[in-house]
């Protein structure tokens, strides 16, 4: 009997030890990504950063599982750029990426733009090759964004799987094409067209929870990184009666934000969001996928009777190198760490999002990609630390923009943040911690911190090898915007 009981209770301790190293080394198995990229989603277009008429509530649960930060930027104040840097861990400017494609032309403007790169080259080791030769399935769904040609799309840039990844910027309406924007069809040749398709951001959610069911770890035997870039809640503003109603019926004339169109797309993003989780949650996920949620430049303000949205108390949007053109949301979960930090301050930027992911899911890459980024690892701030050791972050954009931007630089260094304006190569100087909304120029109040910044600016044009704008032999300063 006793030897009966005993035999059970080593079974008993046997079982235990199993269990636990089971369960140590399901902890230890990689975990998945999925990596949501909103376009055009501006720093406070969130309930949880601050607006008052957009309702996100699966935005706002993810903020409160894992680490806000609150000084995160873009890596341009347009969307290619910063998807390719999202790809290379790199600036635009050092991959001469600095446009969106392909950008506004106005060859009659002052100055001329540099032959700059229309694409992510494929040479590149991009962030899906990095996870798909460390032994992941890789997935790209919604928007890519990087190249007029197949040759730089998703399926040639490191992903097993593309569903709606391809030269356009966001869904066209094109009636003889066959594409209705946001409403099917959508007339998109990486995403076939289904009868029952009614709206793109739900179509595209039900393909990113697809992906996730079909590439369950426990059915691939392989981890997953999920690329799910959304259309939304880029133009053209397009979404559902019964939420458009909604707004309509909630917009108040003391809000900054007051597009009930462009409010229903946000609440659109954020379902897709909501769906997303729920099928984490569903096929046991949850709880060892890391989730990147981010944008891939600052709202759009949109021009005239056009209003789109509003970054108050940020200056400007979407296009100029005001913070509001430039900060975004950003959220980090990795639910294997329950202690990790809520919230940083410390300034981060999307070329910092490869070096990150490699650390939190301990990739093996070769040594000269590590040696090429520009961004940093931000482990250390989810782990608590509250500074990277980083001088500073750097923006380029030799380029005009239809919101009417003209060509300049920026650098940020603690508090401070320097503009550089190429035209007539003035500079414009703000301390963020002390006016956030960037109102008072402290140019010629403080020449030293400028001429600190301006020549760290320089430094990194010589490092990365900046391409510069120059002089228009066809500059017509009558006719300069036309295109
Ligand atoms: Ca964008």
């Amino acid at each position: 009997m006793q030897q009966d009981m005993f035999k059970l209770f080593s079974a008993g301790v046997l079982a235990s030890v199993l269990l636990g190293a089971c369960s140590t080394q399901k902890q230890e198995s990689k975990p998945n990504v999925v990596f949501i990229l909103v376009d055009d989603l501006g720093w406070t277009d969130l309930s949880v950063m601050g607006s008052r008429f957009y309702q996100t509530p699966n935005v706002d649960k993810l903020a409160d599982r894992g680490t806000l930060f609150t000084n995160a930027y873009a890596s341009c104040t347009v969307c290619s750029p910063t998807r390719a840097s999202i790809m290379t861990g790199k600036y635009p400017a050092t991959i001469n990426c600095t446009d969106w494609i392909e950008g506004h032309k106005m060859p009659k403007a002052k100055l001329k733009v540099p032959e700059w790169t229309m694409y992510m080259d494929t040479a590149e080791f991009t962030l899906a090759e990095a996870f798909r030769d460390n032994g992941y399935n890789t997935g790209h769904i919604g928007k890519w964004h990087l190249g007029e040609d197949s040759l730089f799309w998703p399926e040639n840039q490191g992903f097993d799987v593309n569903v709606g990844g391809w030269a356009k910027g966001s869904p066209h309406r094109n009636k003889k094409l066959g594409s209705n924007g946001y409403f099917a069809p959508f007339g998109n040749p990486r995403l076939t067209d289904q009868p029952d398709d009614h709206y793109l951001t739900e179509r595209l959610a039900n393909e990113a929870c697809d992906y996730i069911t079909q590439n369950h770890p426990d059915k691939t035997g392989k981890p997953f990184f999920l690329n799910f870039w959304l259309y939304s809640v880029h133009t053209p503003l397009q979404a559902k009666d019964d939420k458009i109603a909604k707004y309509n019926a909630l917009v108040d004339s003391s809000y900054y934000q007051k597009n009930p169109v462009y409010a229903a797309m946000v609440e659109h993003m954020d379902d897709a969001v909501g769906k997303v989780i729920s099928q984490l949650k569903k096929d046991g996920l949850v709880d060892n996928t890391i989730i990147v949620f981010t944008s891939d430049n600052g709202g759009l303000i949109g021009r005239g009777k056009r209003k789109v949205t509003n970054i108050h108390p940020l200056r400007n949007g979407k296009g100029h190198m005001y913070e509001g053109g430039v900060r975004v949301p950003l959220i980090i979960v990795d639910p294997r760490d329950r202690s990790l930090n809520g919230k940083s301050d410390e300034p981060v930027i999307a070329c910092d999002f490869y070096p990150t992911l490699v650390d939190m899911a301990q990739l093996e890459i070769p040594d000269q990609v590590n040696a090429s980024f520009d961004g940093l690892s931000l482990q250390p701030l989810l782990k608590g630390e509250k500074e990277l050791s980083r001088e500073a972050l750097y923006w380029h954009y030799p380029h005009y923009h239809t919101e009417g931007a003209r060509p300049y630089s920026a650098v940020r260094k603690g508090d401070w943040k320097l503009i550089r304006f190429f035209e007539d190569d003035h500079y414009e100087l703000y301390n963020l911690k002390e006016d956030i909304s960037e109102s008072r120029d402290m140019a010629a109040i403080q020449p030293e911190k400028r001429e600190e910044l301006k020549q760290m600016l320089f430094n990194w044009y010589e490092k990365v090898g900046a391409q510069m704008p120059a002089a228009n032999p066809n500059y017509d300063p009558e006719n300069w915007k036309k295109r």
